[in-house]
């Protein structure tokens, strides 16, 4: 069985996940294609050598006749529209993060998934698929080191765009903590407060860099986070999760340790696309098994919400200075 595929915003991971369903994945055809930037699209289709529709926008796509899903890599405040379109045309969406910029555009998209009465979303949080969050997962639910008292994170990229300003520091950057530590705790966040200290040269002036975001979880967990988005040295990203009986750190990924010129040294890696690249496969493989046995398993629109209430709740922090309450909704039935 082969899912068509149709890919709307061929950017950076549009493209990334194009080739990966055509070149790595099993079970999925890239059938169509659209970006505002159209010959963008027709790279892509070139690049790859596919046989796919380019349409003039991304609700013709999802129109489309020959479209099983839909993959919507477009900017993050395309997101709700696209997804909410696939769900009243009946097909699965995989919507790479954030689901919506907005607490209240997740809510219209459960609204509309509830209204389908099936899942059809997938959200694109890739972490809880990485094999070194995986491996954490293990040591805390196993109570290898106790109950987690306290989490240290950092979120560190080389640089961004000067599109890239200081709210999306939570909402494009933070957000992945914000869904991988719920899952990793199995806890939800209560509050959060953001401060900032001294600024880099390197940020622009519509951005505030670094930032450290310190939350609070119905447990009593708490956690700090440092998002550093012109760190320069490398794509770096830590958690260390202090437990009542030991500390268990996110693995480095692999590199070869060398012993040269007086030096031991490993490798730090520059982009995401290469720190997570294995974790990748794995989500959109099982987005596409999902689709075959009909039954979506991965991230769900719920918890795309429950990142964005908590992701409104930060940015209303950097604005406020103070701590700000994480009001989470009750679960409803449909997502458990
Ligand atoms: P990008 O700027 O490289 O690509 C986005 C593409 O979407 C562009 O080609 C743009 O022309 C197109 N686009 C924008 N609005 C559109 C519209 N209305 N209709 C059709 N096409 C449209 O951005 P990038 O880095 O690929 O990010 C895209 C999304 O993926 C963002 O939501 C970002 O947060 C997410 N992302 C997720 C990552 C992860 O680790 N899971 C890594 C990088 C990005
Ligand atoms: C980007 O969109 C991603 O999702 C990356 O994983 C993150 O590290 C980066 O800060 C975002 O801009």
């Amino acid at each position: 069985m082969t899912i068509n595929i149709g890919v709307i915003g061929t950017g950076a991971i549009g493209a990334d996940h194009a080739r990966r369903i055509s070149k790595t994945l099993i079970g999925g055809k890239i059938v169509a294609v659209n970006d505002v930037n159209i010959s963008q699209a027709q790279s892509l289709v070139d690049e790859l050598g596919l046989s796919a529709t380019i349409h003039n926008s991304g609700h013709d796509l999802i129109h489309d006749d020959g479209v099983d899903a839909v993959l919507v890599t477009s900017w993050g405040p395309t997101h709700e529209e696209f997804v909410v379109a696939a769900i009243n045309a009946g097909k699965y969406v995989f919507c790479e993060k954030p689901l919506a910029t907005s607490a209240q555009g997740c809510r219209n998209i459960i609204e509309a998934e509830m209204q389908a009465q099936k899942r059809l979303v997938q959200v694109g949080f890739m972490r809880p698929y990485d094999s070194g969050y995986l491996q954490l997962k293990n040591a805390i639910d196993s109570g290898l080191i106790g109950e987690p008292l306290i989490v240290h994170c950092a979120h560190r990229n080389p640089s961004v765009p000067d599109t890239y300003h200081t709210p999306m520091a939570i909402h494009d950057t933070l957000i992945h903590e914000l869904d991988v530590l719920r899952w990793l705790l199995n806890d939800e966040f209560v509050s959060a407060q953001v401060v900032f200290p001294r600024k880099t040269k390197y940020a622009h002036s519509a951005l505030a860099d670094p930032q450290i975001v310190l939350l609070e979880t119905k447990k009593g967990v708490r956690i700090d986070v440092e998002v550093f988005v012109n760190c320069q040295y490398g794509y770096d990203i830590q958690c260390s999760v202090v437990g009542e009986e030991g500390i268990a750190n996110l693995p480095e990924p692999q590199s070869l340790l060398l012993r040269k010129e007086a030096k031991l040294s490993n490798d730090i890696l520059m982009d995401w696309k290469d720190r997570f690249i294995a974790a990748y496969d794995v989500e959109l493989q099982a987005f596409i098994n999902g689709i075959a046995n009909d039954k979506l398993t991965g991230p769900s629109a719920w918890d795309g919400m429950a990142a964005s209430v908590a992701s409104d709740a930060c940015v209303k922090a950097q604005q406020s200075q103070q701590i700000e309450p994480i009001t989470m909704p009750e679960q409803p039935a449909f997502y458990h």
